[in-house]
């Protein structure tokens, strides 16, 4: 699964994207600084299972803190966007070829309205960071459009004159897109419209048939940034009434946070609501520094918010969940000994076999059975997995 950092230009993605992977990439206060996408790792927030068990855990697939499993996943930071970019205005393109790639969508907006829809810095409050959301939505729907029209007479004749299935051949036109035949079906069922019909399509039927397609699959969190400034607070109420999932955000704050943690000053792991000072050559100017963060950020919003965006693309949006594998349930150990090693993300709903195909394809296909280590009750293909589930998994091969 990758998500894609995506908005207009200069509203801090890549800020977003570096607290988030600490890979130092370019940050600065103009139009079109990233051009070329970066891709990194970042960790997700879940409160790990060690403290269930009462155990101490040697995690080796990702990282535990105090009890909380930070769980690697990769991200995409792409290029900003100003309107027109699906007539390839600005850096066009570049910019929609690399949501291509991306199962959901992260959607950093200037939240305050500091920047200008060109992507030049202005005061705050200028700028209606609504217009944002809006004219995003509409440049990604215009660019699948695009893509859709450039064959739609050939498509219309498959399914008019050889009676051939309109799902799989707009799926087949989508290929590459991370579009599957299911969020096609769905568009079509949410939307409405004939599949017998479709030679009488209006533009218009289209485009509500791709913009509901692409909502459902490539889902968006508003990541609304920038409310250390001015008119965020109002700002943020009114994007919650556009029907995306909105998390208020300070990218540069958390950012600060993570290079602070770095140096050894504060203990901070992302997602708390406060840190803690940890060494006594700070200086004057370090403190003043995170103490705004801390009044501006963390007292009023309760936290940056950066880790929560993080953990709504993947949780709420992707519907993914962590599942525990270990090879011996007494010990919750692999056979190295390690206790509680790996956790895997697995789609809500999954069964025992389908998290056995993700560990190897060799254990999916000679799977017979697993246990639940809290209940040593034996499962069977039936169980459907639960979040935070740990598992061990029982095959012909009597390998996890
Ligand atoms: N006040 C404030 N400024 C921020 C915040 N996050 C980022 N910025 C500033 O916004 C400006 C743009 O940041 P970038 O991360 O380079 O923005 P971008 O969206 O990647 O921009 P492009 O790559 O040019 O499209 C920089 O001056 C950042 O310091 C924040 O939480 N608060
Ligand atoms: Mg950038």
């Amino acid at each position: 699964m990758l998500v894609g950092v995506v908005g207009k230009t200069n509203t801090g993605k890549s800020t977003f994207f570096c607290a988030v992977t600490l890979i130092p990439v370019v940050i600065e206060n103009r139009p079109f600084t990233t051009i070329k996408a970066n891709r990194g790792i970042g960790y997700l927030r879940s409160p790990c299972v060690c403290g269930d068990f009462n155990v101490k855990d040697t995690p080796s697939n990702s990282i535990c803190i105090d009890g909380i499993r930070l769980i690697p996943i990769e991200l995409l930071d792409i290029a900003g966007l100003v309107p027109g970019a699906w007539q390839g205005k600005g850096l066009g393109n570049m910019f929609l070829d690399d949501i291509r790639k991306a199962d959901a969508l992260i959607h950093v907006v200037d939240a305050a309205g500091a920047t200008d829809e060109e992507g030049q810095s202005s005061k705050p409050g200028t700028r209606d960071p609504v217009k944002d959301v809006e004219f995003l939505d509409y440049e990604i729907s215009m660019w699948l459009v695009q893509i859709v029209k450039k064959d739609w007479r050939k498509l219309v004749q498959v399914v008019d004159v050889m009676k051939g299935n309109f799902v799989d051949a707009l799926t087949d036109r989508l290929s590459g897109l991370s579009i599957k035949k299911a969020h096609v079906s769905e568009a079509l069922r949410r939307t409405g419209l004939e599949v017998e019909h479709v030679s009488k399509w209006t533009d218009n039927d289209l485009l509500n048939l791709i913009s509901t397609l692409r909502k459902i699959a490539k889902p968006m969190v508003i990541a609304a940034n920038k409310i250390d400034l001015p008119f965020a607070e109002e700002n943020v109420k009114r994007l919650r009434e556009l029907g995306y999932p909105v998390v208020p955000c300070c990218c540069e704050g958390e950012l600060i946070l993570r290079r602070a943690v770095e140096r050894g000053l504060i203990s901070y792991t992302p997602g708390d609501k406060d840190f803690i000072y940890k060494s006594t050559s700070i200086t004057d100017e370090q403190k003043r520094v995170l103490e705004i963060i801390r009044s501006k950020v963390l007292f009023k919003w309760g936290s940056t918010g950066v880790q929560q965006v993080m953990d709504t693309a993947f949780f709420k949006l992707l519907q993914m969940m962590p599942v525990y594998p270990v090879e011996d349930i007494e010990a919750l150990a692999d056979h190295k000994g390690r206790v509680l090693p790996d956790v895997f993300l697995i789609p809500q709903g999954s069964n025992p076999r389908q998290l056995a195909y993700l560990i190897h394809s060799d254990l999916g296909d000679t799977f017979i059975y697993a246990v639940d280590a809290r209940t040593k009750k034996r499962l069977g293909e039936d169980y459907v997995l639960k979040e935070r589930d740990v598992i061990k998994i029982i095959s012909a091969k009597a390998r996890t």
